[in-house]
């Protein structure tokens, strides 16, 4: 690399020097050589006759202002300086692209036979030279001009308002979005597809049209995608009251791309692994993920769109909002306590470890070098547990009200995650000015709490200390405003009533200090205390409970979560037990009881199926490795294994009772046949440990009328390295090889088995006809999986994972540094291991920074990560 790449901070935001009111594209599309036209209109803002454009990879054919050759401009790395300018102008751009050649995936590209674009965050600049930042909002029209039999398709922004043929077999289609937005929003699509259409009438009559674009023959696959939509556009009038704003809404499945979806203007881009379903090709968790991301795009067209960001530092006022919305929608739609649960798995597993990575960094960052490399757990999970940490301390009433007075201050403009707190505060009432510290300081607190009754006064005693531990850019910590959700039980189940000083309070408790002690007055009788319920905030809860204390829980708590969160906590102490017993040469211990109260779970017919599911899993191996330093990989893996089989043992004839119970005669996809299918899965992925699993497993992959349970089975066959594997996985892929996205199922059973030579058959994965590093969902399915979930074989003593992680990174690198920048991640993670593997592991960091080509994104992470 010629000169390193330099940071931005967010201390640095200054506002543009011109703005540009309108922009008028034209695209004469072409594999090699696009010609981009660009006529913007142009406003002066501050004194500068000069104007700074953003643009890379780009060719310059010609420079106009006010329809005359302009030669006072200069072209350097990355931008176009025009100067000599007048106050108000037209400036007239043309530049040629290459689409087909654009394997990073950003900007225009091709992705199988169609051209998409992808301009969030700064990939407009790969279309023309332009003031590529949120905070300029331009109405935009675009015409798209391409060969018709080709691309009968042409699409971008806004409606349609002209379309008609030209020589040489091509069309030409125009369209105009009357909403004024940032670049990163443009889109434009061209190619051939099927079209799923559908309408929706919304809550003030418009009729809005919905089309659904998909790879041709796969239109059985797009129902789902469409239900979803109509779902998602009905609960944003219900709970937010707020409406559609265009008369058409497109969404369009392409193989190639880097994230799961994009929310351009009225032309939604989606990874078709979030668009296409069926029973024969889709499992029930890829259902609820088509929901959920169909959901989240659709919400940012008012959280995102109709208010943007200001700057890239405050991604988080679009993002940490809209995952909120789409989790609210999901939970509104399905089980509520499900939904809770799988989020908190997700920012106490990989989340927690990104706060304790080189990559830590607060919801709203403080300096990037790629912006792409901020798209985060952090940004998103924690920035959504913020957004619901002002829902738990408002109310829904008062966050509704904030949420209005937030669009009526910023509606149509770009805005600041202070403006969205001032809004929630001025709404409510309610003083936020402790609580923005979550918006600047990283890492994950610790809550300690430490309860004591006094048997004479009938009063008991919370002590709670928090501290946040010192993450690598932040050394300084200082106290949050923490809600800390909790309840009293009496031994006979019943609740007490929280009083302090005789007063009656909630149940919400707003620790703000560094050290504070409640006091509860009239408690008759020794507590069990239920803490950090529906986890009201995303911290490390230490509390000493007992066995006894946690099974009471599982039975007593008056919410799923609490209940769900006792199991857990229960299972996490058996495990810290026994990775400590093994490294110390003692037997492993499981006591009796605990396996009887998930029992008791297990037979509980008031339970949901799908609640029962989630107590009986386990944590994962990541989520268990965060409990640890130095991480002893073998160990957990071990442990995991001996508990998961002690139950499969203990429970065996409930388990084997419960999985013929539950057995569904047809297939329907509702959210009660989903949970009856994950809880028998379940037992299977037990059942399948003991005496009969292979039979039972085999049994169930030729019977299996749908996905799911095809690949329930497949996954316990790999998980319990079953006798029937080979077969299983022999069938699945002479049935679907030609299927990529089907096939990603399979390639991320093989990334993440467990025999001992997974990584020669990883690869010789890579070999298989359907795998490309070009792909990156294929990318992820294989090598995401080995080098995430494949902890024993990533992480082999003689550095071979480390190796072949290293050798495709480098060649990522090359290719696209968005997909090496998400996978080299556990690389990042060195200091959380032995000595041995941290040697293996830095030299592979080692080899990436002394490369000559080595792309920003990946310089920032293995430059902080060698830093620390
Ligand atoms: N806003 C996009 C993410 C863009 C990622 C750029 N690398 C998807 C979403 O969050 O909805
Ligand atoms: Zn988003």
């Amino acid at each position: 690399m010629s000169q390193n790449p330099q940071a931005k901070y967010r201390k640095d935001y200054q506002s543009p020097s011109h703005t540009i009111t309108q922009i008028d594209l034209t695209f004469d599309l072409h594999d090699k050589n696009t010609v981009v036209t660009a006529i913007s209109k142009v406003k002066q803002l501050k004194e500068s006759t000069t104007l700074d454009l953003d643009g890379e990879q780009l060719k310059l054919l010609s420079v106009k202002v006010d329809g005359k050759e302009w030669d006072k401009f200069e072209e350097a790395e990355g931008k176009l300086s025009i100067s000599e300018l007048p106050e108000e102008f037209e400036l007239q751009i043309e530049t040629e692209i290459n689409p087909e050649d654009n394997t990073a995936l950003e900007g225009l590209y091709k992705s199988g036979g169609a051209y998409c674009t992808q301009c969030e965050a700064e990939g407009f600049r790969r279309i023309t030279y332009y003031l590529d930042r949120p905070d300029v909002l331009a109405v935009f029209s675009s015409t798209v001009i391409a060969d018709k039999s080709e691309y009968p398709f042409l699409l971008s922004n806004g409606n349609r308002v002209d379309e008609g043929d030209l020589d040489n077999g091509r069309h030409f289609v125009k369209w105009q979005d009357p909403h004024p937005k940032p670049a990163y929003l443009f889109a434009l699509v061209a190619g051939d597809f099927d079209v799923l259409k559908d309408k929706y009438v919304t809550k003030s009559g418009r009729e809005v049209a919905l089309e659904i674009f998909v790879d041709k023959g796969n239109l059985n696959r797009a129902n789902h995608a469409m239900v979803s939509l109509i779902n998602s556009m009905k609960w944003d009038e219900e709970r937010f009251g707020l409406e559609y704003d265009l008369d058409i809404y497109m969404i369009v499945a392409v193989d190639f791309f880097n994230m799961g979806a994009m929310e351009n203007k009225g032309l939604n881009v989606f990874n078709s692994k979030f668009v296409l379903a069926n029973e024969e090709t889709a499992t029930d968790t890829d259902y609820l993920g088509i929901e959920a991301v169909i959901g989240h795009e659709y919400f940012h067209n008012w959280t995102g769109n109709r208010v943007t960001c200001r700057d890239w530092f405050q991604l988080s006022l679009k993002e940490g909002l809209t995952v909120f919305r789409d989790q609210e929608f999901s939970s509104d739609l399905g089980s509520r306590a499900v939904n809770r649960i799988n989020n908190v798995r997700i920012i106490r597993g990989p989340q927690f470890a990104e706060d304790a990575s080189p990559m830590s960094h607060p919801i709203r960052p403080d300096k990037v070098i790629e912006m792409n490399n901020f798209y985060t757990l952090t940004v998103y999970e924690k920035g959504s547990e913020v957004i619901r940490m002002m829902h738990t301390l408002l109310g829904e009433e008062n966050f509704q009200k904030g949420m209005k007075l937030y669009f009526e201050r910023h509606d149509g403009t770009a805005a600041t995650c202070d403006d969205f707190v001032a809004a929630m505060q001025d709404a409510s009432g309610i003083d936020l000015t402790l609580f923005k510290r979550w918006y600047s300081q990283s890492g994950t607190p610790t809550l300690k709490v430490v309860g004591e009754y006094n048997e004479s006064d009938k009063t008991f005693a919370l002590k709670v200390e928090q501290a946040t531990p010192p993450t690598q850019e932040q050394v300084e910590k200082l106290p949050l405003h923490i809600p800390l959700d909790i309840e009293l039980y009496a031994a006979d189940g019943t609740i007490i009533e929280l009083q302090c000083n005789g007063e009656k309070v909630g149940n919400v408790l707003d620790i703000k200090e560094e050290n504070k002690t409640y006091i509860f007055v009239n408690v008759s009788e020794k507590p069990v205390v239920s803490l950090l319920r529906e986890f009201s905030a995303p911290v490390k809860l230490e509390y000493d409970y007992s066995d006894q204390e946690l099974m009471f829980l599982m039975v007593h708590a008056q919410n799923d979560f609490a209940r769900w969160d006792a199991s857990q906590i229960l299972l996490a102490k058996y495990i810290k037990l026994n990775v400590s017993n093994l490294q110390s040469g003692k037997p492993f211990e499981f006591s009796d009881d605990v396996q009887d109260a998930f029992r008791g779970v297990l037979l509980n017919d008031k339970l949901e199926p799908a609640f029962v599911a989630e107590v009986l899993s386990l944590p994962g191996a990541n989520e268990v490795a965060g409990w640890f330093k130095p991480v002893d990989v073998d160990a957990i893996d071990s442990v995991l294994h001996n508990i998961k089989q002690a139950i499969a043992q203990s429970l065996a004839d409930e388990l084997a009772a419960s999985y013929a119970v539950l057995a569904q005669k047809d297939y329907s996809i509702n959210h009660d046949a989903i949970g009856k299918r994950a809880l028998r899965n379940r037992c299977l992925s037990y059942l399948a440990c003991l005496e009969h699993g292979n039979e039972l497993v085999h049994a169930q992959y030729k019977t299996a009328n749908n996905m799911t349970d095809t690949m329930a089975a497949m996954s316990s066959a790999n998980q319990a390295k079953l006798a029937c594997r080979g077969e299983l996985m022999e069938d699945f892929s002479a049935k679907w090889e030609k299927d990529g996205l089907v096939m990603d199922k399979w390639f991320a059973l093989q990334g993440t088995s467990p025999v001992d030579n997974a990584l020669d058959l990883v690869r010789e994965t890579m070999a298989h006809p359907t795998f490309s590093l070009k792909n990156p969902n294929r990318t992820r399915s294989l090598i995401g999986s080995f080098l995430n979930n494949n902890p024993v074989n990533f992480h082999a003593k003689d550095g071979s994972g480390y190796l072949f992680a290293g050798e495709i990174l480098k060649e990522l690198n090359d290719s696209n540094p968005q997909v090496a920048s998400r996978l080299i991640d556990p690389l990042l993670k060195f200091k959380n291991y032995d000595e041995q593997r941290q040697v293996l592991m830095k030299a592979e960091l080692e080899k990436l920074a002394s490369m000559e080509n080595l792309a920003k994104d990946l310089y920032e992470k293995v430059t902080k990560a060698l830093e620390s």
